[in-house]
């Protein structure tokens, strides 16, 4: 092999407990597209808000694309098939599958991609991804529109934690030891991007489900 071949998958420009963080991995025109995918996608599944299992509304809104889309209720969190709507879920735009095949080295596309949209004073507790099948595929997302405050903490809940400003653009990928850490998102710096005509922040979460 030549020493100037492409590497087959991209380096992180920092790693915080095992996430690797591509900073600044989409140009704003990529985001700018990407925005405009997510719109044809949230046109055909719009954003909900889900319930937790005790009926507590959660600030985040959501919607996916995929094979299955990921949902809470008072029945609990699960992957479904469809959207509450009835509504089949919409592909996941080809640009984000991009990005995963690009940084992941992998051939498997992922089956879910999540939706999160953080408005004013909207946040996500600390938790762990664990409604996958398989924690050997790694989790990417991809932050867009204003900073967002990541927390991550540890395998076992508890300990100290670690916090970083995720940017629009940056790109996480959770693989290996990280797959299972806590994590959540402690408030978002309103205003910080232009790139949402009316603010706030959009995450892409990528998974493998099964
Ligand atoms: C670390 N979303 O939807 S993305 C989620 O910004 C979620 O919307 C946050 O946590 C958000 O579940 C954080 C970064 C992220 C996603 C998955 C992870 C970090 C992770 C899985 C394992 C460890
Ligand atoms: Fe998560």
């Amino acid at each position: 092999m030549s020493e100037t071949a492409e590497p087959r998958r991209a380096c992180p420009s920092r790693v915080l407990r095992g996430v690797a963080i591509f900073e600044g991995w989409l140009t704003p025109e990529r985001q700018a597209a990407m925005i405009s995918d997510i719109r044809g996608v949230v046109a055909a599944a719009p954003f909900f808000q889900p319930e937790t299992r005790f009926g507590r509304k959660m600030s985040v809104r959501m919607t996916s694309a995929g094979r299955c889309g990921w949902v809470s209720d008072r029945r609990g969190y699960r992957y479904e098939r469809r959207h509450p709507s009835g509504a089949a879920w919409p592909e996941i735009p080809a640009a984000v599958l991009a990005v995963w095949a690009k940084i992941t080295g992998l051939e498997r596309d992922p089956d879910c991609c999540l939706i999160n949209y953080y408005g004013a004073g909207a946040k996500m507790g600390l938790h762990q991804d664990r409604d996958e099948a398989d924690f050997r595929w790694p989790v990417l997302s991809i932050s867009l529109g204003d900073s967002a405050l990541f927390r991550i903490g540890n395998v076992e809940r508890g300990g100290k934690t670690e916090s970083v400003w995720l940017q629009s653009g940056d790109v996480l990928v959770m693989g290996g030891e990280a797959r299972l850490v806590h994590h959540g998102i402690d408030r978002i710096k309103m205003g910080s991007s232009a790139l949402l005509k009316d603010g706030g922040r959009l995450n892409l979460t990528l998974r493998v489900v099964d």
